[in-house]
């Protein structure tokens, strides 16, 4: 060891959340002010210190659990109804499980438009993309894992790749996060981020929630409760990755 070797204790990755044209207006899941983050995420893309850039795309099928169109009226009000969901695992978690499950308009159906990246996103940039949701028997919010904690999700055919072992192969030590819904996707990764030991920031002027009003005061409560650090742009920690240090 010398002292001109390069610190390893900080290896960050960024991951960019579901920037895709059904969360952005004028979609009936379109999230306020949504497509105005793409000049600030492609901003933040190109930041030099990254080792990793990751983005995500919900990807459902037509027959999505979470879509209200799927389900009996009258309880069948996308945004309102919700409905009592199973766990679709037979091993490792309580198969019995359930939780209930907000209903969507249907979105992000795979390979239609709805579902595609926005195309001013610099996806020349991004190493990785992880499509998740793809199991229609159940909700997956975090890219990690579904919402009973099943991260078996390749193998099981929910996600195109295990995320996990993305950011484990590039020795990833901290997870930036970003993009849509500060409320839903974005919360649900970045804290599944933090329980598997990557130190995990959000960066607030990065996201945009589903519930304009209460969505991200509610999520802050919940993230910092579950470890993650919610940073601002010209704060210390992205400051960090901007320089590459
Ligand atoms: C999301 C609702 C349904 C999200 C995904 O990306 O935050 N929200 N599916
Ligand atoms: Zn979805």
């Amino acid at each position: 060891m010398t002292s001109i070797d390069t610190d390893n204790g900080f290896q960050p990755a960024l991951i960019v959340v579901d920037m895709q044209e059904d969360f952005c207006p004028p979609n009936p899941l379109g999230v306020q002010g949504g497509r105005d983050l793409v000049p600030l995420i492609n901003e933040i893309i190109q930041y030099p210190g990254f080792v990793v850039r990751v983005a995500t795309q919900d990807f459902h099928p037509a027959t999505h659990i979470s879509f209200a169109s799927n389900h009996p009226a009258p309880n069948n009000n996308p945004f309102e109804s919700h409905i009592q969901m199973t766990n679709p695992a037979v091993v490792g978690s309580d198969p019995t499980a359930t939780i209930a499950q907000r209903l969507w308009p249907a979105h992000c159906v795979q390979n239609t438009p709805g579902a595609e990246i926005l195309p001013a996103i610099r996806m020349d940039k991004i190493d990785a993309v992880v499509k998740k949701g793809m199991d229609e028997r159940v909700e997956m919010y975090s890219a990690f894992a579904d919402a009973f904690g099943n991260r078996d999700c390749k193998a099981t055919g929910g996600a195109s790749a295990d995320l996990e072992a993305i950011l484990r192969e590039k020795g990833v030590t901290d997870v930036f996060v970003v993009g849509l819904a500060g409320d839903y996707c974005v919360k649900h990764t970045a804290i599944d981020a933090a329980e598997r030991g990557f130190k995990t920031f959000v960066i607030e002027e990065g996201v945009k929630c589903v519930d304009a009003v209460s969505g991200w005061q509610e999520a802050k409560v919940e993230l910092a409760a579950r470890g993650v650090k919610v940073v601002g742009l010209d704060g210390l920690e992205v400051g960090r990755v901007k320089v590459g240090i």
